[in-house]
């Protein structure tokens, strides 16, 4: 209770009731002159049932109740729901691409192949994640990396993992990396000589923020770009509610973008700042616990401030910059999926991933692949410069002193090869 009302206090929390009845709803609202100074002195003020329920209602219809609404929506946005098998089926360990899911390919970008991991196996990826949690299970050479947004309230290690990298020298996790009938599809798409670049299973717990658009080609300091694949497959069930993976089909074929920590404000470009102001009326019920506003009283004295991603120190993943325009929400291509579906993309094409606002754990298991054939270029000076140097000189800080090339070097590992550049 002491935190809630501390948070009360620090946040000055709005707690904004709607009345059960239908009151008289005049048009004008004469502003006291003590709720003039109220605003002048705190820069908001609260003004109770405001907007009458009829229209209140009209608002709740068109967003949740309009059918057609929700069909245009899943149209849109073309939602792709693929409903897993809930029988264990015979898993063969080659997969024979089709021309048309070939074409699908190489047209879009990405391919998504249902039930391609059998259920034991997804079993044994997602106990091994907990055991090494809770310490029952060894650590090894596996790097957990933490939300930091979640740790503070976590009640297991397991509430705040978001992710654990590096997996390819852990005995239950490389089964994964080293699935014959996954590597068989790899191997259609790149060719039979494959290194493993990149490995993690992500848990994404419940609370765990968007990521944003990306081109994972933008980490690699390898080419050509259509030799380098990711794997993702679902261990859960893969939802929109519990943060399900986008993509915008075709964006592979487009340039590497500039990316960075996406600035998450709407700056306006007009002044003076006291003469711009926002409502915000409550349709619902509004409280803490369904996300209510808060303010800090009086800020809108300060300065206008630097804004960017809290949690930049921490994350070292980049977003694209002019997301807008590159990563457009209408382009965005949901991939709903059921445990074992496991979707290939192409290393430039644009994808990021939904918040986690389900109550459930959203764990995946994760590869990026490229050619043996692949060469390491030199990025100085290029879009990829600025993760590059904030990756070395996190090693650094750890004590690891390497080039970007050579921390490749050591990720990089063979597992259909003939011989590797990489
Ligand atoms: O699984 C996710 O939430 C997104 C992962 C992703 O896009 C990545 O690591 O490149």
């Amino acid at each position: 209770m002491d935190t809630k009302m501390n948070y009360n206090r620090r946040f000055g929390v709005l707690k904004l009731t709607p009345k059960c009845v239908n009151a008289e709803f005049p048009k004008t609202f004469q502003l006291s002159q003590e709720q003039l100074n109220f605003f002048a002195e705190n820069g908001y003020l609260v003004m109770k049932n405001l907007i009458d329920f009829g229209l209140l209602n009209n608002y709740s219809s068109v967003n949740i109740l309009n059918m057609d609404t929700k069909m245009n929506y899943n149209r849109r946005f073309g939602l792709l729901k693929l409903t897993p098998k809930c029988v264990n089926a015979e898993f063969p360990k080659t997969f024979q691409l089709s021309q048309e899911q070939l074409d699908f390919f190489e047209e879009n970008g990405y391919l998504v192949i249902k039930n391609l991991i059998d259920f034991g196996s997804l079993n044994s990826y997602r106990k091994r994640f907990s055991e090494i949690c809770d310490g029952s299970a060894p650590r090894g050479m596996v790097t957990i990396v933490k939300e930091p947004k979640l740790i503070k309230e976590a009640k297991t290690l397991e509430d705040c993992v978001n992710k654990m990298q590096d997996i390819i020298d852990d005995e239950v996790f490389a089964t994964y990396v080293e699935n014959p009938g996954l590597l068989d599809v790899v191997s259609q798409l790149i060719g039979d000589n494959i290194s493993a670049v990149h490995t993690m299973v992500i848990n994404k717990p419940p609370g765990t923020g968007r990521h944003p658009p990306h081109q994972d080609l933008y980490y690699f300091p390898f080419r050509p770009a259509e030799k380098i694949v990711t794997t993702w497959t679902a261990i859960d069930e893969v939802t929109i509610e519990n943060g399900c993976l986008y993509v915008l089909p075709g964006s592979h074929r487009g340039d590497l973008h500039r990316h960075g920590y996406p600035e998450d404000l709407y700056y306006f470009p007009f002044r003076p700042s006291e003469k711009i102001v926002t409502t915000w009326t409550a349709i619902d019920e509004v409280t803490i616990e369904n996300g209510c506003l808060y303010v800090l009283p009086g800020s809108h004295r300060g300065d206008l401030h630097r804004h960017g991603y809290p949690e930049k120190f921490e994350q070292l993943f980049h977003g694209i910059m002019d997301e807008d325009k590159v990563a457009p929400e209408h382009k965005r291509v949901d991939l709903v999926m059921g445990p074992g579906d496991t979707v290939f993309f192409q290393s430039g094409l644009v994808h990021g991933s939904r918040p986690n606002v389900s109550k459930v754990y959203r764990k995946i298991i994760s590869c990026h692949y490229a050619s043996g054939d692949c060469h390491y270029i030199d990025i100085t000076g290029t879009v990829q410069q600025k993760i590059a140097d904030e990756i070395v000189a996190a090693f650094k800080k750890r004590g690891v002193d390497l080039t970007y090339e050579e921390m490749w070097r050591h990720k990089c590992k063979q597992v259909k090869p003939t011989k590797s550049n990489l």
